[in-house]
């Protein structure tokens, strides 16, 4: 990490502001070079200076400000230099390239939190944790992105690992003298808590990874029973088009709605049934993979007609898949819906008017709790664990972690023993980096924008 990297921190296209970031050793000298600072004067950590940029020919840029700040108090903890000028296309472009004709070499994707990360101010999840802020979807994916990047789960499992790596050193010095029998109340303990942590972490998984990548949720009935309609309703928009004619909806429409924190990819579908219109037929078609492709099934009644045979087929249309049973038309609150019908999977069963609104946040919180198994997190639990990757590292640990558990209680044999605990340190390890190769970093780095 000997050079310094250059690239546009900011998004292409107009806005007010552009910027342009070094960082490495010669970010200020390479700064110096292409900026003219308005009065005389050694530049200062974390000071403003206002002057111009100026290209390779000596004509001037741009107008801009210059923030530089010195190792280690910065992202990198690498000298770094941020040049803000006006957000057009060309000065951010000119800008940059006059950076690399002084010597600065173009950043790769994710290359400065890579740094921050390979000079230890943050860990592996935490630089992970920037991209899912910058990528979050609902305030509370941004809350839980925010907490990661804090990082407390760096903590917990940092703690985790430590605390094996002091049996899994007894152990292992016990390897060589065999004759010398464990004491297994040395390891047991320390197992047993790791154990505890790593699983108290995996029970928020689930909740975590719905509110980071949202859920599909499809809407499905027979035509007219108002599906687009409660489409529009949770989405608080009229996106899809709504009329008294069956069939209105012929393809499938997907949108995305905040519903309690959790993004949902809500896909309104073609009302299912029997036609010999082949454009209805795709819908249909269509509907059903919709269907089988959600991870739960809005199932829409009119509760103002009598239950129809076409009704009856989407309850086994949808046995397969967690289902919410809608009863939409409900429009006087004060009337009762008509009894639930018997359905496999049902989870909940909801009235509401999608023309009058009753019901429909009653609705948007019961589908969030669904998908968060059961319960929406109180509020403020931000200390979820979303991220695949993760939840994937503390699945192996786990078992590892039995497997010693196991060979404790059978034979202690120390060299399975220590195979268990080093198996369990490395996959904690993977999740702050401590134990990643650089194939795996090189694959997370690069989903980053450059720039970032
Ligand atoms: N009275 C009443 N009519 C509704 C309600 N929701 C939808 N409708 C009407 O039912 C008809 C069909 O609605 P639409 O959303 O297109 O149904 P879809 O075919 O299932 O998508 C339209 O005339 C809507 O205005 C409701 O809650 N109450
Ligand atoms: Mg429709």
């Amino acid at each position: 990490m000997s050079d310094t990297i250059a690239a546009i921190a900011t998004p292409p296209g107009e806005g007010g502001i552009g910027i342009i970031r070094l960082s490495g050793p010669d970010a200020q000298s390479i700064a110096l070079k292409i900026f003219r600072p308005a009065r005389a004067g050694r530049l200062r950590s974390h000071r403003v200076r206002y002057g111009h940029v100026i290209g390779p020919n000596g004509a001037v840029i741009d107008e801009a400000l210059l923030t530089f700040m010195a190792a280690p108090h910065s992202f990198t903890r690498e000298d770094v230099v941020e040049i803000s000028c006006h957000g057009g296309a060309l000065p951010v472009q000119l800008t940059l390239e006059a950076a690399l004709a002084a010597g600065a070499r173009l950043a790769n994707p994710g290359e400065f939190t890579m740094r921050a990360f390979l000079n230890g101010r943050i860990d592996l999840s935490q630089a992970e944790a920037t991209l899912d802020v910058i990528r979050a979807q609902t305030s509370a994916g941004l809350a839980v992105a925010q907490a990661q990047l804090g990082g407390w789960l760096a903590r917990e499992v940092r703690a985790a690992r430590a605390a094996l790596l002091e049996p899994l050193a007894y152990i292992t010095a016990l390897i060589d003298f065999p004759e010398e029998g464990i004491e297994p109340q040395a390891v047991a303990e320390p197992v047993a808590q790791a154990l505890a942590t790593v699983e108290r972490l995996l029970a928020g998984a689930d909740q975590g990874m719905v509110i980071r990548n949202g859920a599909r949720v499809a809407l499905v009935g027979r035509p007219n029973v108002g599906k687009s309609s409660l489409l529009n309703a949770l989405l608080r928009v009229e996106r899809a088009i709504v009329t008294p004619i069956p069939g209105t909806t012929r393809d499938t429409l997907e949108e995305t709605a905040n519903l309690a924190g959790v993004p949902v990819v809500l896909i309104d579908t073609a009302g299912m049934r029997a036609s010999d219109d082949p454009v209805e037929q795709i819908g249909v078609e269509r509907a059903r993979s919709a269907l089988a492709s959600a991870d739960l099934a809005l199932l829409v009644f009119d509760a103002q007609q009598p239950f129809t045979a076409e009704d009856a087929a989407m309850l086994s249309a949808t046995a397969e898949r967690p289902t919410i049973i809608v009863w939409n038309k409900c429009d006087d609150p004060a009337s009762a819906p008509p009894p639930a019908p018997e359905h496999p999977r049902s989870v909940a069963v909801v009235a509401c008017s999608a023309r009058y609104g009753h019901g429909i946040d009653h609705l948007a919180t019961t589908i969030a709790a669904t998908l968060l198994g059961g319960t929406l997190p109180a509020m403020g639990t931000t200390h979820l664990v979303s991220n695949p990757r993760h939840r994937a590292a503390l699945r192996r640990a786990v078992e590892f972690l039995r497997a010693a558990q196991e060979t404790l209680a059978t034979n202690a044999a120390t060299d399975l023993l220590a195979a268990d605990l080093t198996g369990a340190a490395n996959a904690l390890g993977e999740i702050t980096g401590e134990t990643v190769g650089e194939d795996l970093l090189d694959v997370i780095f690069s989903r980053f924008c450059i720039g970032k």
